[in-house]
């Protein structure tokens, strides 16, 4: 995280920029809207807010507050099937809560990092 003076301390914390689109709110299909976000991964909540420019920005600023969060317990991670989007590298989110998110990223080996990342917290949270 760029604010942050040492590297994160642990592989459930994570940050950078994605474009996120949400394709479901509460088990209800919702029209894409992809966004480049400045997206968090903070202890079992995913944060997401606006690019802002560069993205190197951190919560707490007066234009970088989170837009959105989900919880992550009880959750699911999957690469997403081709008829999910006609981009690469995209990985499905869902919540228990009847959320599903797209993440992606041209860069493969940042949405792998992510994909990672996820499933660890989605498994060590698993019994919370
Ligand atoms: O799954 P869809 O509906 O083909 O998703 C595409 C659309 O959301 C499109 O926007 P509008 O049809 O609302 O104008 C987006 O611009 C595309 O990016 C979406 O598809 P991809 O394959 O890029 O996820």
């Amino acid at each position: 995280c760029p604010s942050s003076p040492k590297p994160p301390a642990s592989p459930s914390e994570k940050c950078g920029l994605l474009n996120v689109t949400k394709i479901t709110e509460h088990g209800k299909k919702v029209r894409k809207n992809w966004t480049s976000s400045w997206t968090v991964l903070q202890g079992s909540t995913l944060l997401f807010a606006k690019g802002q420019g560069g993205g190197t920005s951190w919560f707490g600023g007066a234009q970088s507050k989170p837009e959105f969060t989900v919880d992550l317990r009880g959750g699911s991670v999957e690469w997403a099937s081709k008829d999910k989007s006609s981009k690469k590298h995209v990985v499905e989110v869902k919540t228990r809560q009847g959320t599903e998110l797209l993440i992606q990223s041209d860069n493969d080996g940042v949405v792998s990092d992510w994909y990672r990342a996820l499933q660890d917290t989605i498994s060590t949270h698993a019994w919370e």
